[in-house]
């Protein structure tokens, strides 16, 4: 009778995973293809060979762009080099990438950059604050930007126990910021299995050196985070779930959901374009491409601008598709008076004119 109960569980589980199994190979559009569309003027920007996972710029052009990411389950072509920060100026004719360098009591062996974020001080002074996954562990490092050397000196690490698997973050005052927590779990095979059993355990987490609250949950798995240009509504990537949270910030920090829109691709990380308000996202077409990595047949890129957001019926358009001959696996987009430049996982970056 025991052994008839156990085989019956057996059996029970094993049909329970196989279903979740299928479900996920639909949920990771295994079969998506993209179609082609392209700007005009485009090119890959030489120099940049192991990802441009996120990209911030400031109101005068000068790009920041995070390089290196290395991510449990995800390809890495230079496993052994430490991360980087690139600078480019998109006044320039012919913009080129340039390594910033890094100055002050900061293991830059260990620097493991991600998701990052510019904040401009009442003085003027700009800080770019960095995800940054030393030894696999999440911390958030502040550096302090000095034009004319071209240089990050670092100033402090925050780390803190509910900083934990942070992808992005969003920073609204002087160690004030929203934080995404991709996943609940961080050991690889129980990460799986909340992949699987799509459990809804990411969250947003507030951070200041007086408070850190989770502020918003019940996420597949949270990834990119920015502002409203008016900073009143924060926008969120559930990039598992295939959707843009748009929410509004309230004075104490709290977010309140106002709206959800699908997209049907993984957006990962989001920009605003200052121009016009939109949200830009950078989205995976194929997920099961991205993790199970084929050279021959690789992850594709895909970016997608979102008008009207707060709007009854937000627009979605497609600006960049690639079925990764050029660019593989993107992330971000960003864009600067006409211009656009695209990052991605662990690839290359493009740059166009719209
Ligand atoms: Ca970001
Ligand atoms: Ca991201």
């Amino acid at each position: 009778m025991g052994r008839l109960v156990a085989l019956t569980l057996l059996g029970a589980s094993l049909a329970f995973i196989g279903a979740r199994l299928l479900d996920l190979r639909e949920r990771i559009n295994t079969f998506r293809e993209v179609e082609p569309v392209e700007p005009q003027n485009c090119h890959l920007i030489e120099g940049i060979e192991n990802g441009s996972e996120d990209i911030d710029i400031l109101p005068s052009g000068l790009a920041f762009i995070s390089s290196g990411l290395k991510y449990p389950g995800l390809p890495n072509f230079a496993p052994d080099e430490p991360g980087k920060i690139f600078l480019m100026d998109l006044n320039e004719q012919n913009p080129r990438a340039q390594v910033l360098k890094i100055s002050g009591g900061f293991d830059k062996e260990l620097f493991n950059p991600h998701g990052i974020s510019i904040f401009i001080d009442k003085d003027h002074t700009v800080y770019l604050y960095v995800v940054n996954h030393p030894h696999m562990k999440s911390t958030v490092e502040i550096f302090k930007f000095e034009e004319q050397e071209r240089s990050l000196i670092h100033l402090k690490t925050i780390k803190h126990e509910l900083l934990v698997s942070v992808n992005d973050i969003v920073v609204l005052g002087p160690e004030q910021f929203y934080a995404t927590r991709d996943h609940y779990f961080t050991n690889f095979f129980l990460i799986f299995l909340e992949i699987i059993l799509d459990l809804h355990w990411s969250y947003v987490l507030f951070y200041s050196p007086k408070e850190v609250k989770v502020v918003a949950e019940g996420f597949a798995s949270a990834n990119g985070i920015t502002v409203s240009s008016d900073q009143k509504y924060v926008y969120l990537a559930d990039v598992a779930a295939k959707s843009i949270h748009i929410m509004e910030k309230h004075d104490n920090w709290d977010l309140t959901q106002l709206k959800v829109i699908q997209l049907g691709t993984f957006a990962d990380n989001l920009t605003v374009d200052p121009a016009t308000g939109d949200i830009l996202a950078g989205c995976h077409p194929n997920a099961m491409k991205l993790f199970f990595y084929n050279p021959e047949d690789p992850p594709g890129s895909e970016v997608l601008r979102i008008q009207h957001v707060l709007s009854e019926k937000p627009r979605v358009s497609t600006l960049y598709a690639n079925n990764g001959s050029v660019l593989q696996g993107s992330t971000v987009a960003s864009v600067y008076q006409g211009k656009i430049l695209m990052g991605t996982v662990f690839h290359k970056a493009l740059y166009c004119e719209l």
